[in-house]
């Protein structure tokens, strides 16, 4: 049959959730069966992920899928980037930690001392952020005991099946895939002191990673396979962008602004690298040329030290809408400023920074609220500018997918900052990203059917709504 259902996990910075995806003749639908919270959590030696909590939400979000749709044909699972766990007798090292964690600042210093970043650009293609993999597995203290290390949605796929393999769009984040072959780069580890052994086989999205162990099986309630997809959340996100031309850009907008445009092949000239864009691998071995500019982060961060000044939640719709109601303001502040990276008192950084740029500092939250949109929009609009001025392409439109989608302040500021038109929409890019990857391996497109097939769903189940630039 050309249709069934899919169980999609997908673990964002913020949140995680695990999804029914039902594909068919014009159909494709997701069903929200569990959402959870997820963010950093501080520990004796740094910020940390909760990964336990976050495994037994995964594995009691695919009951409830499996409970809610008996037809469920598989698993896939995608995440953040760049994190990992240690693996050694089976087990996990240590609490994978937090890419937010300053540790990896000693990473970068030992990394560049070997490999100066403009030729590691030329051998990975990536935008230099100082939490890559690599830079982390300078920092890390145990890696000689591991046998291996596996990036998150392959640790949960290993935890729920017992394989160990390496997706090749997470991959690609890691600073240690070749930007051309999509291979592992084991001179550039050895440079390093990576112990190669390390590094799992590489496996392509749309491919089969194993049946679920008989007790996981037995908690989740079918024998089911997990199967990859772009493992990388904004892989999978990319994915389901309903691009409508090669120049249009898009903005997958999360925890972080992903801001680019999808490429058959990578630009690692010194323009790109100084103006800090990235080559990662995309499904189908498409690049995702883009630039990482802080997004939502700013405002979930902000909310949430006003929520513990206050002991109270704040309600962020309400907050927006009444942000949409202030004046814009004058001036905006970076917001990939540095020190706006790690948890902490988020407001008292903006305001800082927003001095330091010679603006002033809004009296009530509304209006706080309104500089943070701004300020993001702006960065937004300046990354568009520069992907286009690299990729020497005229883009025409701006498409915003996930939940940045749902902020109508952000998109409309997004469209007057870059004077183009703004598609806002499909919110769960991401799970649909990964939804369509499944259904495609399953043959429900016909296996070979190619990105803009794919595409060609989301266009015609979801309707984006448009914000025309003023
Ligand atoms: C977005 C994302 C992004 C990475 C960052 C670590 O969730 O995967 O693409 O740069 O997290």
């Amino acid at each position: 049959a050309a249709s069934g259902a899919v169980a999609a996990v997908d673990l964002g910075a913020t949140s995680g959730r695990v999804m029914i995806g039902r594909v068919g003749p014009g159909l494709l639908a997701l069903e929200p069966v569990a959402r959870f919270a997820n963010g950093p959590v501080e520990r004796g030696d740094g910020w940390h992920w909760d990964f336990d909590a976050l495994f037994g939400h995964v594995v009691t979000g695919l009951a409830d899928a499996v409970a809610a749709e008996p037809g469920v044909a598989g698993i896939g699972i995608d995440s953040w980037a760049v994190d990992y766990g240690l693996l050694r007798d089976g087990a996990l090292l240590a609490e994978p930690f937090h890419y937010r964690d300053e540790r990896t600042a000693e990473g970068v210093a030992s990394v560049h001392a070997r490999v100066p970043f403009a030729d590691l650009y030329q051998r990975n293609g990536l935008q230099h952020l100082p939490f890559n993999t690599l830079y982390q597995f300078a920092a890390e203290a145990r890696l000689d005991e591991a046998e291996t290390a596996l990036l998150i949605p392959d640790l949960v796929a290993h935890l729920l099946t017992g394989e160990r393999i390496a997706e090749r769009t997470n991959a690609s984040t890691t600073g240690l895939l070749d930007v051309r072959t999509g291979e592992w780069d084991l001179p550039l580890a050895e440079r390093l002191g990576i112990p190669a052994h390390i590094l799992p086989p590489l496996v392509d999205p749309g491919t089969r990673v194993g049946a679920l162990t008989p007790a996981v099986a037995r908690r989740i309630g079918a024998p089911l396979e997990v199967v990859t997809v772009g493992s990388h959340d904004t892989a999978s996100a990319v994915v389901a962008v309903p691009l409508s031309s090669p120049n249009a850009a898009y903005i997958s907008c999360g925890t972080w602004g992903l801001v680019g445009l999808e490429l058959d092949a990578p630009i690692v000239t010194d323009a790109a690298r100084e103006a800090n864009f990235t080559n990662e691998l995309g499904v189908d071995g498409r690049v995702r040329f883009l630039h990482n500019v802080t997004g939502l982060w700013l405002i979930s961060e902000t909310v949430r030290a006003w929520e513990q000044e206050d002991g109270a939640p704040v309600n962020l719709p309400d907050l927006l809408a009444a942000a949409a109601r202030t004046d814009a303001p004058a001036v905006v502040f970076d917001a990939n400023d540095p020190s706006l990276s790690a948890p902490g008192d988020m407001p008292g950084r903006i305001a800082a920074v927003l001095r330091a740029a010679g603006g002033a500092v809004p009296e009530g939250r509304a209006a706080f609220a309104r500089v943070i949109v701004e300020s993001i929009a702006a960065a937004f609009a300046d990354a568009v500018r520069t992907a286009g001025y690299l990729a020497d392409r005229e883009v025409d439109s701006i498409h915003i997918v996930g939940g940045g989608a749902l902020n109508e302040l952000l998109c409309q500021a997004t469209a007057d900052r870059s004077g183009l038109p703004v598609l806002a929409g499909p919110v769960e890019a991401t799970a649909l990203g990964n939804v369509l990857v499944q259904a495609r391996a399953h043959g429900w497109f016909g296996t070979d059917a190619p990105l803009e097939t794919l595409r060609a769903a989301v266009a015609a189940a979801f309707r984006p709504r448009r914000h025309t630039p003023r």
